[in-house]
């Protein structure tokens, strides 16, 4: 008997995500596509100054630029647009769809990312805040730690009632970051990944170790082999901590969401929180000891 429709459903990282996915949610609910819904979401946390690690107001790079990356990815056609090391625009993330359907390519970066956006309409804009600024300030005058320090990124994976999945991250990356660096956040198959057939995941935490596991196509590729989002995003952590048990001392979470809107997210430390999104509820969770078999449903 053929599966009824999956009802329309997003998963977002962190807190932050909560108003990701409410936006998402509205999309999805007057009919308009993942890929809509989730370029939408994840602009309201790129406009919000007071979010510190994506766009406008996202913490600067080690000379006080702030450098942005982002990714969009639809899993109907697998076609993905990325930008990386994205300076003076407010909207990576639209960006990184403009690429996907407006250019031949699938990344761009730097200054060629930038003369994309501008010659797509896009303004350029300062990034900065005074309050970036003064913790910025604050960053060089004091140690200038090398080591990773907290930051987050808004990944949003989204079902619309067509049955098609989206994902999208977006992210000012590590604060104080060397210029030109860049995350796991726009590469495809580690910051994201998505197959309509199965579903999709989005990562967040420390890009320098999650691209090196693919981990977003490895949570993928759990479920095409049958398990839950859940178990999917715990097995994926399980890898790499296998290979780094140092990791632990890192964050990296992974949420993950099927194509029947059952949904799932792990992290290397406890209290990673995401947010849900489906027609009757919306709601912030946190990450809780792996139960095998765990499925998060409604
Ligand atoms: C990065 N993964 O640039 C992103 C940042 C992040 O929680 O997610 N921080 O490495």
């Amino acid at each position: 008997m053929a599966e009824p429709p999956a009802l329309p459903a997003a998963i977002a990282t962190w807190r932050t995500g909560l108003s990701a996915v409410e936006v998402a949610g509205q999309v999805l609910i007057a009919g308009g596509s993942a890929l809509d819904a989730v370029e939408k979401g994840i602009n309201v946390v790129e406009l919000d100054p007071d979010e510190h690690s994506v766009g406008y107001g996202g913490r600067p790079n080690a000379e006080g630029i702030v450098e942005l990356d982002a990714a969009i990815m639809g899993g109907r056609t697998h076609d993905a647009g990325s930008v990386a090391a994205l300076r003076r625009i407010r909207r990576p993330i639209s960006v990184a769809r403009c690429v996907m359907e407006a250019s031949p390519h699938a990344m761009l970066v730097g200054d060629g990312a930038l003369a994309f956006a501008l010659s797509h309409g896009f303004p350029a804009e300062d990034l900065l805040t005074q309050e970036s600024v003064a913790k910025w300030r604050e960053w060089r005058e004091g140690e200038q730690g090398a080591g990773p320090t907290p930051h987050d990124t808004i990944g949003l994976v989204a079902l619309d009632g067509d049955g098609d999945i989206a994902c999208g991250c977006s992210t000012s990356g590590w604060p104080y970051k060397s210029p030109g660096r860049v995350g796991d956040s726009p590469l495809i198959g580690s910051g994201l990944y998505v197959d309509n057939d199965v579903g999709g995941a989005a990562a967040t935490g420390l890009g320098e170790e999650i691209l090196k596991f693919c981990a977003s196509f490895l949570v993928v590729e759990q479920m095409r082999n049958g398990h839950s989002p859940m178990d999917a995003c715990q097995r994926t952590i399980d890898r790499i901590l296998l290979k780094k048990p140092q990791a632990r001392q890192v964050t990296i979470g992974l949420v993950a969401l099927n194509r029947r809107g059952e949904f799932g997210a792990a992290c290397t430390r406890s209290g990673f929180e995401y947010a849900v999104w489906g027609p009757h509820r919306c709601e912030l969770r946190v990450a809780r000891a792996w139960r095998k078999g765990a499925r998060g449903s409604w």
